[in-house]
């Protein structure tokens, strides 16, 4: 994923004609799309593949199986034009291994959640965020999903993954702050309903871009 504008579209939308009139208006802010369970159920998997015709597809299917469900669910999302996905450390070491290979078998990057951005994240993930994030660097995963809301958070997780990528949500509607998550450490940001949701998107994503220039 190329690093120009350090953001990444959150696609939560749930038609895949509003899907690609945000995706074609909005391509141009965004360094990749992520895509997710409500845009996948509500207008099938092939809006993977017609989003990838306009920006790198990011699938957030937070996979969390064991390892050879894992493996199915990551090569159809994969083949279906998907270039990174997004899967659950919890569930262990070989059930992540098998995310990373169906991955590389497709030059595709795999980001490993480790403690979420909701305040529910505090019952139990976040004490276990430190080991997420060294089980995604022992498998060699691309990079993690680490919280905007909690920058302290981020700084933690990028002393334990070195120079992999971060990349985070929580920026905006949940209220966390653009600036304060990049000089923590993350790498890209990603942003769903303060563009999406905006009464003029195109507005809304300029002034976020603008934000973020020094
Ligand atoms: P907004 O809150 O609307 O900006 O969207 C954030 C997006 O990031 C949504 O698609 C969430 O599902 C996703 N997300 C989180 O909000 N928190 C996390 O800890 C992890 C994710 C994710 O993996 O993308």
């Amino acid at each position: 994923m190329k690093k120009d504008r350090q953001l990444i579209l959150a696609l939560d939308v749930l038609s895949q004609e509003r899907a690609l009139e945000l995706a074609e208006g909005l391509a141009g802010y965004f360094d990749a799309i992520k895509i997710g369970y409500p845009l996948i159920l509500a207008a099938g998997l092939g809006i993977v593949g017609k989003v990838s015709r306009l920006a790198p597809v990011i699938a957030d299917l937070k996979v969390a199986d064991i390892p050879n469900t894992n493996r199915l669910i990551c090569e159809q999302v994969l083949d279906a034009g998907a270039g990174g996905l997004i899967a659950q450390a919890f569930v262990g070491r070989d059930s992540l291994e098998a995310c990373v290979k169906a991955a590389r078998d497709r030059d595709a990057d795999l980001y490993v959640v480790t403690e979420m951005s909701h305040p529910g994240a505090l019952d139990f993930m976040a004490p276990l965020a430190e080991r997420m994030a060294a089980l995604a660097v022992e498998v060699d995963a691309s990079g993690v999903v680490a919280p905007a809301t909690r920058p302290e958070r981020i700084r933690a997780i990028r002393s334990v993954i070195g120079r992999r990528v971060i990349i985070s949500p929580g920026v905006g509607a949940q209220g966390g702050s653009a600036r304060d998550a990049l000089q923590a450490g993350a790498d890209y940001l990603i942003v769903g309903r303060s563009v999406i949701e905006a009464r003029d998107p195109h507005a809304a994503a300029s002034a976020l871009l603008q934000s973020l220039s020094p």
